[in-house]
């Protein structure tokens, strides 16, 4: 089989890319190794920046979440037992933030997709790369315990952390960079409308907690635990009482329970991780693949999108004008920003979790910058513009170095 881009992996990355270079008349394969149905029910991230929000507008695949969407004007920090808004609409100049969840958007994407009579093959499971450096790089997988091939101009490695594509590029050639937390988050889905109507970024003695949501009648709640922690350690009783401990305010702020959904009970660990070039030869690596942010900036899947925006329009250069410029930059344009949501995932990380050696110290540092960004007007914009998502333009703005050693 032949293709002109061949994409492996059916996460937000890879379905968005395809659907925008389909709006390009650009043709593509996406492989997926799982089932449609178990990747359109898998519960991962929730939060929707503006930037990702007007892509899925723009491009024609936002219905369903202008329906029903949530749409968020502020968040609040809580600790000492007192909450306090971030009013990112009034900070950011009327940015806003959509909980929705991240596989409503693979749901909308892989509909378009078919729709236009796209071609996403499920239970493929891409094995190794060939040929990257030619012009016919090449992607073997296997299908039903059978091995074939597919050829294309380019492949998008799309195919999350733990895919085959990253690792199909010769060592030696990336420079890792990475911080592994010594925490981890458990999470869960609960039958029960949320108990405040915004996401509430809680730090408590006994470590962070956050109350998020995907719907009136569904809350989705996390605590920070033990990384090396086993969920059947966990049983929903104790799971309550932390957050009860965790989120409560001198107020006496009520936490509705509700049966906890086998689905979205999990242990996430936390690392941060970012691999430099985005590219070898004629493999573009996009979103999880190449980076690994902590979601308490609540920015993976933005990030995936930000990048494959970014590729499919400089695919769309090189095949409509014939121009290489744009590729031969992609990975410096990506990081640029790549970096920038590093530095705020890490940074919300540290302000709000506990760290099995701190000291008393440390503690009281957390406390102080958690005072000063929510009274003071500069830190709270910095945090608001940030988790609002910076816009595209300004990564944009940016001219990179030129790019070494690409070829295409
Ligand atoms: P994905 O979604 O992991 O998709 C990769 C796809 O590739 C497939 N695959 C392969 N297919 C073929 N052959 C192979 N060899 C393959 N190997 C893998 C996989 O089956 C999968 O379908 O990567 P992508 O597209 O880069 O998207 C990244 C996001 O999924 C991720 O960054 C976010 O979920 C992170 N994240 C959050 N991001 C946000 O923007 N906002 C949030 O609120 C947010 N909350 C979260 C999160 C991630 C979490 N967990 C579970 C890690 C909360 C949590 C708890
Ligand atoms: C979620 O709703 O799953 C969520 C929200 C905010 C985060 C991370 C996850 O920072």
């Amino acid at each position: 089989m032949r293709t002109q881009v061949g994409i492996v992996g059916a996460g937000p990355a890879g379905l968005m890319l395809s659907h925008l270079l389909q709006l390009q008349g650009i043709e593509s394969v996406v492989l997926e190794k799982n089932g449609r149905d178990y990747i359109e029910n898998r519960i991962r991230a929730g939060v929707l920046e503006q930037n990702t929000v007007d892509l899925l507008n723009e491009s024609g695949v936002g219905d369903r979440m202008k329906e029903q969407g949530m749409v968020h004007h502020g968040i609040e920090l809580r600790f000492g037992g007192q909450g306090h808004r971030i009013d990112m609409k009034d900070l950011t100049g009327g940015r806003a933030i959509t909980v929705y969840g991240q596989h409503e958007v693979v749901r909308d994407l892989i509909a378009a997709r078919i729709e236009a009579g796209g071609e996403i093959i499920f239970g493929a499971r891409a094995v190794n790369l060939h040929d990257l450096e030619s012009k016919e790089p090449t992607i073997h997988y296997q299908k039903n315990g059978e091995d074939d091939e597919l050829r294309c101009d380019f492949i998008a490695g799309c195919d999350g952390f733990y895919g085959a594509c990253r690792p199909s590029i010769p060592e030696g050639t990336l420079t890792v960079y990475e911080r592994v937390y010594p925490f981890a988050w458990l999470g869960i889905l609960a039958e029960t409308p949320p108990s405040s109507e915004e996401l509430i970024y809680a730090y408590h003695e006994r470590g962070f907690a956050l109350h998020s949501m995907r719907s009136p009648e569904l809350t989705r709640l996390y605590i920070q635990c033990d990384p090396g922690g086993d969920i059947e350690d966990w049983p929903d009783e104790r799971i309550w009482e932390e957050l009860h401990t965790r989120l409560a305010t001198g107020e006496g702020f009520a936490l509705d329970k509700g049966p906890i959904l086998e689905e979205g009970k999990g242990i996430t660990p936390m690392r941060s991780f970012a691999v430099e070039p985005m590219q070898y030869g004629r493999l573009f690596l996009a979103g999880d693949a190449a980076h690994i942010v902590p979601p308490t900036g609540a920015k993976g899947m933005n990030l995936a999108v930000a990048d494959v925006r970014i590729l499919a329009e400089a695919l769309a250069a090189w095949y409509g004008p014939g121009q290489t410029d744009l590729l031969g930059e992609y990975s410096e344009t990506c990081l640029r920003r790549m970096w920038r949501v590093q530095r705020f995932s890490w940074w919300m990380t540290s302000m709000l979790h506990r760290f099995g050696d701190e000291n008393e110290f440390q503690h009281r540092v957390q406390l102080a910058e958690l005072d000063y960004v929510v009274n003071s007007r500069a830190a709270a914009t910095s945090l608001a513009e940030n988790y609002a998502g910076l816009p595209m333009e300004k990564a944009d703005e940016w001219t990179p170095a030129p790019a070494s050693g690409s070829s295409y």
